[in-house]
């Protein structure tokens, strides 16, 4: 059986990770039967989930994961575009998972509004006693690889900009498709799913999610995508 770890649903979301929501609706579209598991730092390859248990290989990285599912299952991700196409859709993920994650993850974890009724819940395992040490110890490595990426160099509001760019950018595909390359679903919208479902998420303070809540081709894409497959979280909830 094909075993998907994860960090499980927080927020009302279908998992705390965009990554993860990536990997899940992988793994729905891909119609392949799946059990999911949480995530245990020691076992996940690269320390971070997800990462697919297959058999005896563990595959880390919702990517190496995609294309182990078209690889040795024969799933067929490309939803039938072309090249130049599935060319744009590599490009807007890259974005969205090199770039935009960065943005989000900024307002989650370093805002002190968000970070202690947030992330810190990602910390209920550890002792109660160091529970707030060790979550301020993480906390201080998320700062430390913002500013190294340089993201977090930026004002607040130069960071909004920079990921406005990318909500519009998407927002300017989906103006003339249904789904991110066309009338169906292919990989590359498990991505946008994630990324903007999680950026959206109202339980967190954020002006992107704001900006996202006020447009409508992105909210009809993320209810669309959200019924499909995972109806059991309603979106903006
Ligand atoms: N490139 C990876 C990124 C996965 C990732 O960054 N996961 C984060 C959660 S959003 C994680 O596990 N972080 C734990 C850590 O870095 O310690 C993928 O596509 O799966």
């Amino acid at each position: 059986m094909l075993k998907l770890h994860v960090f499980g649903p927080h927020f009302g979301l279908p998992d705390g990770s965009p990554f993860c929501i990536k990997a899940l609706t992988l793994f729905k579209m891909s119609g392949l039967a799946f059990e999911t598991a949480r995530m245990s730092f020691k076992q996940a390859p690269k320390s971070k989930a997800p990462y697919l248990v297959d058999g005896g290989k563990v595959i880390a990285d919702s990517h190496f994961i995609q294309r182990h599912l078209e690889t040795a299952h024969g799933v067929d991700f490309s939803g039938g575009y072309s090249e130049a196409d599935l060319a744009k859709g590599w490009a807007i993920s890259r974005m969205l998972e090199e770039h935009f994650y960065f943005l989000s993850m900024n307002i989650r974890w370093l805002r002190d509004e968000n970070f202690w009724k947030g992330p810190y819940n990602f910390f209920a395992a550890v002792p109660a006693p160091i529970r707030p040490l060790i979550a301020r110890l993480v906390r201080k490595k998320v700062a430390k690889t913002q500013d190294l990426q340089g993201l977090g160099r930026h004002t607040v509001e130069e960071r909004f900009e920079l990921a406005k760019g990318d909500l519009v950018a998407i927002e300017t595909m989906l103006k003339k498709n249904r789904f991110l390359l066309g009338d169906k679903p292919c990989g590359v919208d498990a991505s946008v799913l994630g990324f903007i479902w999680a950026a959206e998420c109202p339980f967190f303070k954020s002006e992107l999610g704001d900006y996202i809540r006020q447009r409508p081709v992105l909210m009809n894409y993320l209810g669309e995508m959200q019924q499909r497959y995972f109806p059991e979280f309603p979106v903006g909830k």
